[in-house]
């Protein structure tokens, strides 16, 4: 191959610095409005990248556990909020998968709107880690970790028709008060956050998980990616030599 080909492999210094860090991961975020089927498009390119560990985390994990106060007062509790969600550890939950260890996610109940306190989702070390959730282009730290990053865009009525049907089937809520809570809290949301974060894809996807062109080319670009991960592990000397011709 030739050198221009070998200098994509630049993300790989830090892992030949430090002989026991493994290659960091290729992570992908993928956002866009609530129910626009983000899960859906990480549920596919999950399995067509059947030959590579992946590690899914949802940015829905992070929610914090409210408090009995806002427990009293919850239909005044803006869940679409970027202060709803423990960034910090969301960060530092992709940092240590990153640096190739392992981690313990947390697991939020949307019935109680708390923690599991006696339970965490393990998961370890991986070559690809896909970030999901409505504010995941939020906060600029967490962007910068994204090697590439997806914006599901889904039209406002189907997500709303496909959020009442979740909510009442398996969130334990009722129509009114999902109804209530959309105009109040998640449409607002959405046009002040989540749009606005739509600059910062480099893909986006029309129609969400019905589009099988889009997450084919998505998946064929990761697989590229990955390939040139690969060669950083085969041939980590190349990288060194290169460094020193570059400077
Ligand atoms: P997705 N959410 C709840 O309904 N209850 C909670 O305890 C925590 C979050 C909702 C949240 C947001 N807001 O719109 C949605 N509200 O979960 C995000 N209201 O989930 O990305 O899967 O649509
Ligand atoms: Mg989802």
């Amino acid at each position: 191959s030739s050198p221009s080909h070998f200098r994509s492999g630049v993300s790989s210094f830090s892992a030949i610095e430090d002989p026991a860090a493994p290659n960091q991961p290729f992570v992908i975020g993928v956002t866009g409005g609530t129910a626009s089927g983000k899960t859906t498009v990480c549920d596919m390119i999950i399995q067509q990248l059947h030959d590579h560990r992946i590690v899914l985390v949802n940015q829905d994990s992070f929610y914090r556990g409210l408090t009995s106060e806002e427990l009293d007062h919850v239909q005044e509790y803006n869940f679409d909020h970027p202060d709803a969600f423990d960034t910090e550890q969301l960060l530092h939950c992709i940092e240590t998968l990153k640096s190739g260890h392992p981690y313990q996610i947390p697991i939020y109940d949307f019935k109680t709107h708390q923690r599991k306190s006696d339970a965490f989702r393990q998961v370890n070390a991986c070559d690809v880690i896909i970030l999901e959730g409505i504010l995941v282009f939020h906060d600029s730290r967490v962007r910068d970790v994204m090697n590439m990053k997806i914006f599901v865009d889904t039209d406002a009525d189907v997500r709303l028709a496909r959020r009442i049907r979740r909510d009442t089937v398996e969130r334990g809520r009722d129509v009114d008060s999902v109804l209530e809570q959309y105009a109040k809290f998640v449409k607002p949301a959405f046009d002040d956050f989540v749009l606005p974060s739509k600059k910062y894809a480099d893909v986006i996807i029309p129609r969400g998980g019905d589009n099988h062109v889009a997450v084919d080319l998505i998946v064929q670009h990761i697989h590229t990616k990955l390939g040139q991960h690969d060669l950083c592990k085969i041939y980590p000397n190349v990288f060194v030599i290169q460094s020193t011709f570059q400077i």
